[in-house]
């Protein structure tokens, strides 16, 4: 046990907290491996029934990885050689994704608040997947320079009318009416209820509590997404993020300007890199998806490669320096070339050994 997790046993119900609101619960490497170890106790544990993570009922689930820490130790590497934490770091990570989908017991989550990037990683494999009025889902990573990962491969390109897509490459925010129609949440609780629902949780276990104090979903108000999903069905279910920016500017309404302008900030290589994912995803196992995302994600940490790796820039402008002011290289995304794809998805990470 770290003081940025707390574990809690109560009558079979293994309560998993997120401790870290400052950084909002962001996930560092010890956070991982303490999530991974006592998950794996408390399989063996026939004391323990069920599971319900949560973050912060204030801040939310999770924000994503720390990859601030991995910026940090990344740049004071020697020139040429990579610090172990950009491997060690995505590594274990994925492996604790892919050990939250084979669960043997049950698994609850609470999503509200902040639950983006590493936070979707943790919460998508949940049974029950509770968002509240102040669920902030997405996938964000395009916007420093890296690409929806922790199983967005998978879990994205599975979601109605191109919706995946979508996220994924512009990072757009669901709220909880959108995350409950396109499958991402299974449950509404409004957040004044959340309190209660913990409470009861540990009483009777998440299941049942879940059930009792789930709201319909129209409760959760009005989709916004919903009025959008047939403009981003035509424009997201093409294959090229060239023919995206095209399709977008054809239909010329506000709504498709506005998507196209929040591509423009976005990392052209992140986006294109992002679209081959999703698109190589049909027919792939969760940990398939996991695997291509590692060896893309060893690619935008190779010190080796000649050209500078947006992921470091993005991270610098929007996390570090904050200028918000990315200087992405190439900054057209047709001149991300298909060579450059075709490397990145192949790079020769080592296999992740499942656990
Ligand atoms: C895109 C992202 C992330 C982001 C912002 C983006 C991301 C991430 C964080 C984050 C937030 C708060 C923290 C922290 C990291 O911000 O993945 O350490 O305290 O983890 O625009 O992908």
């Amino acid at each position: 046990m770290t003081d940025t997790l707390n574990f809690t046993l109560s009558n079979g119900l293994g309560l998993i907290q997120l401790n870290r609101p400052r950084a909002l619960n962001a996930l560092d490497m010890s956070m991982v491996d303490g999530l991974t170890s006592q998950l794996q106790r408390w399989e063996a544990d026939d004391s323990v029934s069920q599971y319900l993570m949560m973050g912060s009922l204030e801040k939310g689930l999770c924000a994503g990885g720390d990859v601030k820490t991995l910026y940090m130790e990344a740049v004071a590497a020697p020139k040429g050689s990579k610090a172990a934490i950009t491997r060690d770091f995505f590594y274990n990570e994925y492996q604790l994704n892919a050990f939250l989908s084979d669960l043997k017991k049950p698994f609850s989550v609470l999503m509200n608040g902040v639950c983006m990037g590493g936070g979707m990683g943790l919460a998508i494999n949940a049974g029950k997947r509770v968002v509240s009025e102040t669920t902030k889902i997405a996938m964000p990573e395009t916007a420093i320079g890296f690409i929806p990962d922790v199983g967005a491969t998978y879990f994205l390109s599975r979601l109605p009318d191109q919706v995946g897509t979508y996220m994924g490459l512009t990072g757009a925010r669901l709220n909880a009416a959108d995350a409950l129609a396109v499958g991402l949440a299974t449950h509404f609780v409004p957040q004044d209820r959340l309190e209660a629902l913990l409470e009861a949780a540990g009483q009777e276990g998440a299941d049942t509590a879940i059930a009792r104090f789930a709201e319909p979903a129209e409760a959760a108000g009005p989709s916004e997404l919903a009025a959008q999903r047939p403009l981003i069905k035509r424009c997201f279910s093409a294959d090229r993020v060239s023919e995206i920016y095209h399709r977008l500017a054809n239909e010329g309404s506000s709504e498709a300007t506005a998507m196209a302008d929040v591509m423009q900030t976005r990392s052209p290589t992140s986006m294109v890199l992002a679209l081959a994912l999703q698109r190589n995803a049909e027919g792939r196992s969760f940990k398939e998806c996991l695997q291509l995302e590692f060896n893309v994600a060893q690619w935008l940490f190779d010190p080796n490669r000649p050209e500078k790796s947006d992921f470091f820039e993005g991270i610098r402008s929007v996390l570090v320096d904050k200028d918000h002011n990315p200087h992405w290289h190439p900054i057209q995304v047709d001149d991300v070339s298909p060579d450059t794809v075709a490397r990145a998805l192949s790079f020769p990470a080592d296999r992740i050994a499942f656990l």
